[in-house]
């Protein structure tokens, strides 16, 4: 069989035994260990009360110990917490694929993979308008595009475009380029798309390929603080630190090569792969803040924080995304990230998650630090969300299914009982998200902008028209639409709506997945082939911008695809896609955390 047919993905996802069906299974044989015990205090002739007594406590903390949210719910309920979640419908699965919607949206991977293959075959990047390609540097490309779209394509069941692109990185692909490359960009897309490539095909010229890459990106770690540089010159192996932030890395591309390294040592047996990761997850722990959030900007010097932004968005958004899935990637097993998590989550509720004072609407803050003028630092919170964001929704709600659950596999969608209060919280907040990030979407095309600003009572936003929720800044009828005002193909908020139906069954996230779908296809469509961004989602017809970035194919249309397939193609409890989507599966180690 051909590898990457849909036949052959759903045979390698035929579930095997993980840690966590195992743990469902030592809970299945304890009762009858007790029903065991029962008959031998019969046996033995003693006496029936205190024997009784005993049993009923041993019974008690056994299912304290399974399921603290016994204990815990009545304790914050107490304590004047909201426990509360949304009622639950009986356990779902096995959902079915919506085959018509499905299609659809292969259809509309091929429109846009067609169009590149004609016009711009092994660029990096893709101008649907001009059909011309371009590279990321003058060097040469590094197959960003091919190499981030494959993996679709194996999902999809695209046999004879996957062999097409297999045989460019096979022959054409060549790493030793000597330019600079974006190390956090270079490791999520092309050592993201190698490693989920082989791990769908156990293809060894994957793994070859992302061996060499790899090698080239490791140098980027010999900083002072073994903070890796922002830059990578690939042909001569070295670190680059970025001109443009005084040589500063950001937190969220130091703390997003994890999944990948990690991944990459486990198939290698190479250690120093994994070593490297670990080492930055250990320098950002002791330089954390006490509120468990983390500022924008670290210094590879000294490893500690830079006083910058704080927030969920651009350089900050994947650290949090990562803390939790690389719990999930060793299987719940590296409680150190699950309390850096935990940590992190509480920060985020305690200082940037807010509802709209006119609305109610639940929305993410970011926090800027400013000087008085008697020189002491002041943190203004901005009601700024960029698109960005949209992922913590569907992350919030993974989040509280695993690290915030009582128990494995939770429900779908998880009972009450199955969460604790942190993920209880988590759950509601991330579904409230969701909701804000559709809200964001009621715009002249149905697509949400780059960059959406919440009303606060001293925004200073006056006028007739003016909007009770939100608003794009700096946007004026007639005038030109602010950087802010774009759709660019992102796919957070698709992302967050995969999750949110895998994780609960509700068919309202494949309706609201297929209304952008729609919006997608109607305004960024390019009737010649491949898809654009668009300059200003308030205008009709839409004004067209000549790219198409990778992430339409890696991420948007395979999220889209997912979520109308049925949910034996790559199951959360497998699988933990790393931040450009790349499914990379959920792995059995003995090797855990060493801080
Ligand atoms: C992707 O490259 C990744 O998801 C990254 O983490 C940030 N966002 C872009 C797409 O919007």
């Amino acid at each position: 069989m051909a590898p990457g047919s849909e036949a052959e993905l759903r045979k390698r996802n035929t579930p095997k035994t993980s840690t966590a069906d195992l743990k469902a299974e030592g809970k299945e044989k304890q009762p009858k260990a007790k029903a065991n015990g029962d008959s031998r205090a019969k046996e033995s002739g003693l006496s029936a009360t205190p024997f009784i007594v005993l049993v009923l406590l041993g019974a008690v903390a056994v299912l304290v110990y399974q399921n603290p949210a016994v204990v815990t719910e009545p304790l914050f309920e107490f304590l004047g917490f909201d426990t509360d979640v949304s009622p639950v419908e009986p356990t779902r699965t096995g959902f079915v694929a919506d085959v018509e919607k499905r299609d659809a949206v292969k259809a509309a991977f091929r429109h846009a993979w067609l169009a590149y293959e004609r016009d711009a075959m092994g660029d990096d990047e893709y101008h649907p308008i001009s059909h011309k390609g371009t590279n990321l540097t003058e060097a040469g490309g590094i197959g960003y595009t091919v190499i981030d779209s494959i993996d679709t394509m194996l999902i999809m069941g695209l046999q004879d475009e996957y062999e097409r692109a297999r045989q460019w990185v096979a022959t054409k692909l060549s790493f030793d380029q000597d330019a600079n490359f974006n190390t956090f960009e270079t490791t999520i897309r092309v050592l993201g798309g190698l490693l989920s490539a082989y791990a769908l095909t156990n293809d060894s010229m994957y793994i070859e390929k992302a061996v060499d890459l790899a090698d080239r990106i490791m140098p980027a770690f010999d900083t002072p603080a073994r903070l890796p540089t922002s830059m990578i010159n690939l042909a001569k192996r070295q670190g680059v630190r970025a001109e443009d932030n005084k040589g500063l890395v950001s937190t969220a591309e130091i703390s997003t090569l994890q999944l990948e390294f990690r991944y990459l040592a486990y198939l290698t047996d190479n250690d120093d792969y994994w070593d490297a990761v670990e080492k930055v997850m250990r320098t950002i722990r002791s330089s954390s803040l006490t509120t468990g959030l983390a500022s924008i900007f670290m210094n590879p010097e000294d490893g500690r924080f830079v006083l910058s932004a704080i927030r969920l968005g651009s350089r900050g958004d994947s650290y949090y995304e990562y803390l939790l899935k690389q719990y999930l990637q060793t299987n719940l097993t590296e409680h150190v990230y699950q309390e850096m998590y935990n940590g992190a989550m509480d920060g985020v509720h305690g200082h940037l998650i807010k509802k709209g004072q006119f609305t109610g609407l639940t929305y993410t803050s970011e926090l800027i630090p400013e000087r008085n003028p008697r020189g002491e630092i002041q943190w203004r919170l901005t009601p700024k969300q960029d698109h960005l964001v949209c992922f913590f929704g569907g992350s919030l709600m993974l989040g509280a299914a695993t690290s915030g659950a009582t128990t494995q596999p939770v429900s779908i969608p998880p009972r009450p009982s199955e969460l604790t209060p942190r993920g209880k919280r988590d759950w509601q907040t991330g579904e409230a998200l969701i909701e804000t990030c559709m809200q964001t979407h009621d715009t002249a095309t149905g697509l949400a902008p780059e960059i959406v600003h919440f009303r606060i009572p001293s925004d200073g936003v006056v006028g007739s028209g003016v909007p009770q929720d939100w608003y794009i800044k700096g946007a004026q009828p007639g005038a030109p639409a602010p950087y802010d005002a774009r759709y660019i193909l992102r796919p957070e908020t698709v992302e967050s709506l995969f999750l949110a139906y895998r994780l609960t069954g509700d068919d309202k996230y494949r309706r609201y997945g297929w209304k952008i779908f729609e919006a997608i296809e109607r305004h960024c469509r390019i009737e010649s082939g491949g898809y654009a961004s668009i300059i200003n989602v308030d205008q009709v017809p839409a004004v067209h911008e000549d790219k198409m970035e990778t992430f339409l194919m890696s991420e948007t249309l395979k999220y889209l695809y997912l979520l109308f397939e049925d949910d034996s193609v790559l199951p959360l409890s497998k699988y933990v896609f790393n931040t450009e989507a790349h499914p990379l599966p959920i792995i059995s180690t003995t090797r855990k955390a060493n801080f």
